[in-house]
């Protein structure tokens, strides 16, 4: 007997609200998809607030759930919601959300721009998110950094010293290129996603490295980014945010503040 033809999900308008499903009690990965939907505006629920909220997260990602009809199972958060619609992996919710919260440039605009846009998401959170991450987990996520504080000092060590750097200065020659039209934001001389992510970033590092931050922001080699950062956090929706219950501390997430990896002040 033939089976069934598949029934087509029903595309969600923009209308309906977000649902993110993302660890409460950290910013974590959860941050980038919060301030996209902060700075476009949109209506949603995040389980960090709601109580009991958790279960939703633990039921995406038990190891018996097969997802359903339309949507494979998650991995791991931050994972969205939308309508029938669930994704996760963080680059590929912002690429969703992209072009529904203009945060992109239009397709009429700039064809290939999300693209772009993509890749600069992609690099930030290379090399400033799960490099960072890796400086107080270097062996094994699985395993407690005091297990692992060698190999985190040696590894934060080269971080501080090069790779952060290096990202940096990365961001910098984006800002002055030719293609972020006027060097104030990262892509096509308006506000995208990226720049939201560059500035998470950027803040987590300021707390997990304060004297290394400080030490980069003194030497006068990336004053584009930190003009960035103001520009970000001066944002309208974004302050309002900032301001709020809504942004929790930074705590035993990507960004840690353990004072024996940072540089001397
Ligand atoms: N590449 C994924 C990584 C997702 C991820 O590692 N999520 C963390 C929280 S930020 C988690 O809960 N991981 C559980 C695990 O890896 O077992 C993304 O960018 O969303």
């Amino acid at each position: 007997m033939a089976s069934a033809p598949p029934t087509k999900r029903q595309k969600s308008s923009k209308d309906v609200p977000y649902e993110l499903l993302y660890w409460p009690g950290i910013p974590g990965r959860g941050e980038h998809i919060r301030l996209a939907l902060e700075e476009g505006g949109a209506t949603y629920t995040d389980t960090a607030v709601i109580q009991g909220g958790i279960n939703s997260v633990l039921a995406q990602i038990d190891p018996k759930s097969l997802g359903d009809e339309h949507n494979p199972p998650t991995c791991a958060p931050p994972i969205l919601k939308h309508g029938d619609l669930v994704i996760n992996q963080t680059p590929n919710i912002l690429l969703y959300l992209g072009p529904k919260l203009s945060l992109v440039p239009s397709i009429e605009e700039d064809e290939d721009g999300i693209y772009h846009v993509n890749q600069l998401a992609l690099t930030a959170l290379d090399g400033l998110s799960n490099e960072p991450h890796d400086c107080h987990h270097p062996i094994a996520s699985g395993l407690y950094y005091e297990d692992q504080k060698v190999e985190a000092k040696r590894k934060s060590e080269d971080y501080t010293k090069n790779r952060l750097p290096k990202f940096l200065g990365f961001f910098e020659r984006v800002l002055k290129g030719e293609a972020s039209k006027g060097g104030e934001w990262l892509y096509g001389g308006r506000l995208t996603y990226a720049d939201l992510v560059l500035w998470q970033c950027v803040d987590g590092l300021k707390w997990m490295f304060p004297n290394a931050m400080a030490k980069l922001e003194k030497s006068g080699e990336y004053d584009g980014i930190w003009a960035h950062y103001e520009r970000v956090k001066g944002r309208e929706r974004i302050k309002a945010y900032l301001g709020s219950e809504r942004r929790q501390k930074y705590g035993m997430g990507i960004y840690r503040h353990y004072p024996e990896l940072d540089e001397e002040a």
